[in-house]
């Protein structure tokens, strides 16, 4: 059991958006990619999610009584601008201030996303990251929150690039579903990277105050088992889920070695990648220009090498098993025994963030600081009435575990300062719906009443224990 937390340790609860706010419509919105799709499947709505938009000073003030003293936040692109460009909404605009006002006053500092998986539907027609009159929009966007945000020191250009594409256009339960599109999620990812170096070098250029990073999300690719073949493989997953965008985030190339594996897996998929002259200039300039780096880490794959056609299953309802995943000229996922899965087949391996931890200190020393920005447990927590404490013991297992794997990898050198829980509250997951929940604090969806669960006890003790 993890005891105490280092002095100044930065501990805090991470939320994005789209999945909190509801208020879909309100004062002036724009729809984003999912309004529609989501519509269209019917089988969740992103209103009123944890009505975060109108509930954000009870959220606050839970946070601030549970030990925390940060939170992640992230602005909707669709709020300050509707359309995506143009001019500012300023009913949108009002909304941040007063929501940073509060985290401020309440002592909890605001980590701001600029975009978490919620591109304005205006440009998500139009081709989303694919197409690069989207990055030039959100230099514009950055840009304008920069000057208007002033209150805000620590931002984060994109969230999650790897997820992004990779629900879009490999595993298809992002909007718009393609299935082993291997063109566009490489292309997205490039693309993505870009537009968060451009953003990066206007930050330094223009003297902004305060720091700016991005945030991947890491997944460990371990061989299993261990054979020569699985282990090529799984150098070819993490070159297309990891070592391709840290490349790029941080040395400010993709290195012959990692073009030698992403080349081989687009030829196996008669897929391309287009850099267009002056792109790999820009992304050089940001990579040393970054403050910090923001590491999401949940679970690692376990691959053995395949050569059969791509094909994938995905659980999005959490009955365990159901899910699989096979990629043409890569490898396929398989269950390394004795690790342990959640409801939807997520490996629970602590491990993997040590490990992750210890190779990006290494390799990446550019990502400076480090700060675990999500890791969290999905489960169906029981709701015991009003005002009943719920009791998530196995939550609370996998917290501990992955705090003490965060302090083993600082007591080894590794200059990490601060997690983020995923989440602060219940909140809807994007491809899961409503019943995978997160939260240290329960949100019962029909009344929105906020009930405490057992995690929030334990997350509050431990924040008592930092120093300053
Ligand atoms: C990350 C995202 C979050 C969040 C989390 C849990 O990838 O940044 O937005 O949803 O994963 O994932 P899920 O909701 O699919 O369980």
């Amino acid at each position: 059991r993890v005891k105490k937390l280092p002095a100044g340790f930065v501990w805090g609860g991470a939320t994005a958006a789209y999945q909190v706010e509801g208020a879909t419509q309100a004062d002036g919105k724009g729809k984003t990619m999912w309004d529609d799709y989501l519509a269209q499947q019917g089988r969740f709505s992103p209103d009123p999610a944890s009505d975060f938009y109108h509930l954000y000073p009870e959220d606050i003030e839970l946070a601030k009584l549970y030990g925390l003293n940060a939170i992640r936040v992230s602005i909707a692109w669709s709020r300050i601008f509707p359309s995506g460009t143009g001019e500012p909404n300023a009913a949108g605009v009002a909304y941040y201030h007063r929501l940073f006002a509060d985290c401020l006053a309440n002592g909890i500092t605001p980590y701001v996303s600029l975009h978490h998986f919620d591109t304005p539907k205006t440009l998500f027609d139009a081709g989303d990251w694919l197409n690069r009159a989207t990055i030039d929009a959100f230099v514009r966007y950055a840009d304008f929150c920069f000057g208007e945000f002033t209150e805000v020191k620590n931002w984060f250009t994109i969230n999650e690039l790897i997820s992004l594409a990779f629900s879009q256009y490999i595993q298809g339960n992002f909007p718009p579903s393609h299935h082993f599109d291997v063109t566009s999620a490489i292309q997205a990812e490039h693309n993505e990277l870009l537009a968060h170096a451009r953003v990066v070098n206007l930050f330094k250029d223009k003297g902004y105050a305060g720091r700016i990073g991005l945030i991947h999300v890491l997944e460990p690719v371990y061989a299993y088992p261990e054979t020569p073949e699985n282990q090529h493989a799984a150098a070819l997953e993490d070159a297309f889920m990891n070592r391709f965008l840290l490349d790029g985030t941080f040395k400010g190339e993709y290195t012959d070695d990692t073009m030698a594996l992403i080349n081989e897996l687009l030829d196996a998929n008669d897929a391309h990648l287009t850099i267009e002259p002056g792109d790999m200039d820009i992304i050089k300039a940001a990579a040393t220009q970054n403050d910090y780096f923001g590491m999401n880490y949940y679970q690692p794959a376990f691959v053995a090498a395949y050569s059969g056609e791509s094909t994938n299953r995905f659980n999005g309802t959490g009955e365990k098993g159901t899910s699989d995943f096979k990629f043409k000229g890569v490898g396929q996922h398989v269950k390394k025994p004795g690790v342990d899965q959640t409801d939807w087949d997520w490996n629970i391996y602590p491990e993997g963030m040590y490990d992750m931890l210890k190779r990006v200190a290494r390799e990446y020393p550019e990502s400076k600081t480090i700060y675990i920005t999500e890791n969290g447990l999905g489960y169906k927590d029981e709701y015991q009435g009003v005002g009943q404490l719920i009791n998530d013991d196995k939550r609370i297992d996998f917290l501990d575990r992955h705090v003490a794997a965060l302090l083993q990898a600082r007591a080894a050198g590794v200059n990490v300062q601060g997690y983020f829980v995923w989440s602060l509250q219940d909140q809807f997951s994007w491809a899961n719906g409503y019943n995978k929940r997160y939260g240290l604090f329960y949100v019962n969806f029909d009344t929105q009443a906020r009930e405490i669960k057992k995690s929030a006890l334990w997350f509050r003790e431990l924040g008592r224990t930092i120093g300053s």
